[in-house]
């Protein structure tokens, strides 16, 4: 898609985006067995891939398929599929797998709609739809169009200072990564109010986007675990970032009222937060 995207455009995608973060939502829900086991692993032996991440995204993939030909996808599992459109849906089957894994009731279904080359470096997200499984809520969002949890408006808490700041992050899946993540938070702990580790980067996201956490930082995200969130932030009047003046990434992504992003960053950047050693 070069031309640009209509207001009409992007209402269509959010409300597809919705329909097949719920359809896959139930998918997972009613599929969990007793007991869920690992079919693989990925990045480290705790990074784990389950037969419901695979079935799940089969599931988006073949929706998107039937009722999207021609648009691209880029799934957590089954990487890129490049498309004719200019429309590229970007799947995270479940975000918080290891949650589903063990039962702890913080995973989601995040489904972002982006529009340019497939490429995060270059792309526009301009909807998207996360579905809180075990909860049964969807937040979405359109570009320009405001954000929503089951269809009331949401918007992010005011700036306060970050010693009464509530702040999501999450850490890595290896040990280096794990290491600087652990000084960086032993340096930010005695200056916030208190840290959440959801499990889940889209719910984190969906969290300062309807308020119940005031910032979330984390390096090392996909771009499935942002693609979504990040609209649904910035639609409830938030700011994503990344250090230094980057776009948020994997590198680093930075969420919540603008200002408060903005003292929370320089702090990242002191303690060279975007960095593995
Ligand atoms: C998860 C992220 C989370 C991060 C976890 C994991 P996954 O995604 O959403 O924020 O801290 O380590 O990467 O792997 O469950 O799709």
């Amino acid at each position: 898609m070069t031309e640009p995207i209509s207001p009409d455009q992007i209402r269509v995608l959010r409300e597809f985006a919705e329909h097949l973060a719920r359809s896959a939502g139930s998918l997972v829900r009613e599929g969990r067995p007793a007991r869920v086991d690992v079919a693989a692993t990925k990045s480290s032996e705790v990074d784990p891939v389950t037969a419901m991440d695979l079935a799940a995204e089969a599931h988006l993939r073949a929706l998107i398929a039937e009722h999207r030909p021609g648009d691209g996808i880029l799934g957590e599992e089954d990487g890129l599929t490049p498309g004719s459109t200019g429309v590229t849906w970007v799947l995270d089957p479940i975000d918080g797998t290891v949650n589903y894994l063990y039962g702890v009731p913080a995973y989601a279904i995040s489904v972002g709609v982006v529009v340019g080359e497939p490429d995060p470096a270059h792309w526009t997200p301009v909807a998207g739809a996360v579905h809180a499984v075990p909860l049964d809520v969807t937040y979405t969002a359109g570009r320009g169009q405001g954000a929503t949890r089951d269809g009331e408006p949401l918007r992010v808490n005011p700036s306060r200072s970050l010693a009464t700041s509530l702040v999501g992050t999450g850490f890595g899946y290896t040990v280096e990564r794990r290491t600087v993540q652990a000084r960086v938070l032993a340096e930010l702990l005695p200056r916030v109010r208190d840290i959440r580790r959801i499990g889940s980067a889209a719910l984190d996201l969906c969290r300062v986007a309807e308020g119940s956490l005031d910032v979330y930082f984390e390096r090392g995200l996909n771009p499935w675990d942002l693609a979504a969130g990040q609209v649904i932030v910035r639609e409830a009047g938030g700011a994503v970032t990344g250090l230094r003046g980057a776009e948020a990434g994997t590198a680093m992504t930075v969420a919540g009222a603008a200002e408060s992003v903005t003292a929370l960053t320089a702090i990242l950047e002191s303690l060279g937060a975007d960095r593995d050693a």
